[in-house]
């Protein structure tokens, strides 16, 4: 990343991580708000958050209003970080680099902090978006956020995935699993970000698309780097899929095709941006790190 696009990144971040911070306070009864607070300001590379700032800001919108949305948005993804984690999914120890919430509060704290995260999330852009933003736009992010959350997104990508392990699926379910499971919030971060600058359809579908491109190809990278990775470089445990029986790109097309997917997928999400005239150094410089990840 060119040190100007990082600088720009890094502020996002660190804007982000202060609010987080300031957004979740510790009330009574203290263990649930400490154990929100320890997923959620576990670190992570907040991609999601600054993917609607700046998909705000590169469509003329003021990116400060999209700050309790972004927030919100990295509240419902370590919400489905928690619960991907617990003995009854995932079955996790390691996340971030640290012990998973239920290794830490248990599973029944770690269950409610992601109960909890999931209704704080909507309260935080309801509680906190400035009032100079319309009603109808409110309404518009609300609804986007609800859908990506529920049973028609992230929740179908979930409920497939656990189905799906230990059995021969088609490419078609599998990419059903990445859309809904990981694109989903990927394509929620540009499209309320793009709703809060009020952004003509065009536009709106463009990131969109940008979106459903880069939320495919960080699966891809994610399935390669759980064969390729360590524990200290992914921050969690590698070789999950394998050890799960899991069908993935890898296991699919073999580590190579899947790299070069990668590589044709963010480029085609730049494309997009390019053709319709939205130029942003953060968007394409989260396209090239993808392509770069090592966690
Ligand atoms: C919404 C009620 C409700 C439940 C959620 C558990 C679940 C249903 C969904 C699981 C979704 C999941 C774990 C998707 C994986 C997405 C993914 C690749 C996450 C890793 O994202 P990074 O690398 O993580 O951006 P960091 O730690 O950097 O934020």
């Amino acid at each position: 990343m060119q040190e100007e696009t990082k600088k720009k990144f890094d502020e996002y971040k660190k804007l982000v991580e202060k609010k987080l911070d300031e957004y979740i306070p510790v009330k009574y009864p203290e263990k649930i708000w400490e154990s929100m607070r320890y997923s959620v300001l576990a670190g992570g590379k907040r991609l999601r958050p600054v993917m609607a700032l700046e998909t705000c800001r590169v469509l003329c919108g003021t990116y400060e209003h999209a700050v309790p949305t972004a927030c919100a948005i990295e509240m419902l993804h370590s919400q489905s970080l928690i619960h991907d984690d617990l003995p009854c999914m995932d079955n996790d120890d390691y996340r971030r680099g640290k012990l998973t919430n239920h290794k830490v509060f248990g599973e029944s704290t770690a269950v409610l902090a992601g109960d909890a995260l999931l209704s704080f999330a909507p309260q935080v852009i309801l509680q906190n978006t400035p009032k100079t933003v319309s009603s109808d736009t409110l309404l518009n992010v609300l609804e986007e956020f609800v859908v990506a959350a529920g049973a028609e997104k992230l929740i179908a990508g979930q409920v497939v995935d656990i189905d799906s392990e230990g059995k021969q699926i088609s490419e078609e379910t599998l990419n059903f699993i990445h859309e809904n499971k990981t694109g989903a919030l990927f394509k929620l971060s540009m499209r309320t970000g793009a709703i809060l600058a009020g952004a003509e359809e065009e536009k709106l579908k463009a990131v969109t698309d940008y979106a459903e491109k880069i939320g495919l190809a960080f699966q891809i990278m994610d399935d390669i780097l759980d064969v390729t990775s360590t524990l200290e470089e992914l921050g969690k445990t590698p070789g999950k899929d394998a050890q799960e029986n899991k069908a993935t790109y890898v296991s699919f097309y073999g580590i190579e095709t899947s790299k070069k997917q990668v590589a044709s997928l963010c480029k085609q999400a730049c494309d997009i941006l390019k053709e319709h005239g939205i130029e942003s150094d953060v968007l394409q410089a989260i396209a090239d790190s993808i392509n770069e990840r090592v966690n």
